[in-house]
């Protein structure tokens, strides 16, 4: 099988795989709206409601959720402090490459709250020494970066640092030093425990896929294109469009088997392989492919000549500053 078939079976995997494992237990955030001169007293509200209701999992308490703070950088770009801890990586009932289900370890970071957009791409470019075209097929400054390739993702990392006078973490290969203190696309890991927000089912909203259409683009209301972000709910730490829209690059080679070897604190993926990890499924998505755990892996220069338009975009995330 060429490279180009073998993308397009995964792709029509992910868009035809049903919804037919979901995980026991609903927990239901409502209460969350996108527009953040709502956001904080809401949140703080659907925290107390939950503190008062309680929620179950396999008659375990579920994980304490509560609101993060978020700050603005100086290219004016919100981003999440996500907190350390530690979670239930993988799904029990989901697909092979979703087992085993494994405790990992997460340090603070900060997570961009929204997809990277286009207006964000554009202003970058006008101020860098090696500006890189838009590449999205969807024009508009508020929607997603969409069809970018892994390298021109890292490229804007790169670039939103410099502008920000943060030392880059990515070299011209796409070797991340982790120590540096400026952008980078999320670990696997990272992303399922933003993704999941203290949550353990199929979706940070719940299990009932049925309620997707309050929280996500896919394929059943999308109308086949991206829209501007942040237009439906966030999740419970207020990330916007984690699941759906656009999905999104992460840092991680993918392997189908890696949970199986996982390191338990930080993982960062396989040292070496041909495909990437990319997560949340896209506007084109069935229900199935957005749920948190849902992994695909993605040839990260698009080697085929499908003329599809690509439903990868990405966010950035970076090192918590030391307090
Ligand atoms: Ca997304």
């Amino acid at each position: 099988m060429s490279a180009a078939e073998t993308r397009n079976a995964m792709r029509n995997e992910e868009r035809g795989t049903r919804n037919e494992e979901l995980q026991d237990g609903v927990f239901l955030v409502d209460f969350c709206i996108p527009r953040s001169s709502f956001l904080i007293p809401h949140c703080i509200l659907c925290a107390f409601f939950i503190a008062i209701i309680g929620c179950t999992h396999g008659g375990r308490p579920a994980a304490k959720v509560e609101t993060p703070p978020v700050i603005t950088t100086k290219s004016g770009i919100e981003m999440v402090v996500i907190p350390a801890g530690s979670f239930e990586m993988g799904n029990k009932k989901g697909r092979d490459d979703e087992k085993p289900v494994h405790t990992v370890w997460i340090d603070s970071f900060l997570m961009d709250k929204t997809e990277a957009t286009q207006g964000e791409w554009d202003r970058l470019a006008h101020g860098a020494d090696d500006p890189k075209p838009n590449p999205s097929n969807f024009k508009g400054p508020t929607l997603p970066v969409n069809q970018v390739k892994w390298l021109d993702a890292v490229w804007f990392c790169n670039a939103r640092s410099k502008a920000e006078g943060l030392k880059p973490c990515y070299n011209d290969e796409g070797v991340c030093d982790f120590d540096a203190e400026g952008y980078r696309l999320p670990t696997e890991a990272e992303w399922e425990y933003a993704c999941r927000a203290g949550t353990s089912t199929s979706y940070s909203f719940g299990n009932d896929p049925k309620k997707l259409g309050d929280h996500a683009w896919f394929t059943e209301n999308s109308g086949k294109t991206t829209h501007p972000v942040a237009q439906k709910r966030p999740n419970p730490w207020g990330l916007c469009d984690m699941h759906g829209n656009v999905s999104e690059w992460c840092h991680d080679v993918y392997a189908k088997d890696y949970y199986e070897g996982s390191p338990d604190k930080n993982p960062r993926g396989p040292k070496e392989g041909k495909l990437y990890v990319r997560r949340g499924g896209a506007w084109q998505a069935d229900a199935d492919a957005l749920r948190s755990t849902y992994r695909v892996g993605d040839y990260p220069g698009f080697g085929d000549a499908c003329l599809a338009p690509e439903p990868i975009g990405f966010r950035c995330v970076r090192r918590a500053p030391a307090k």
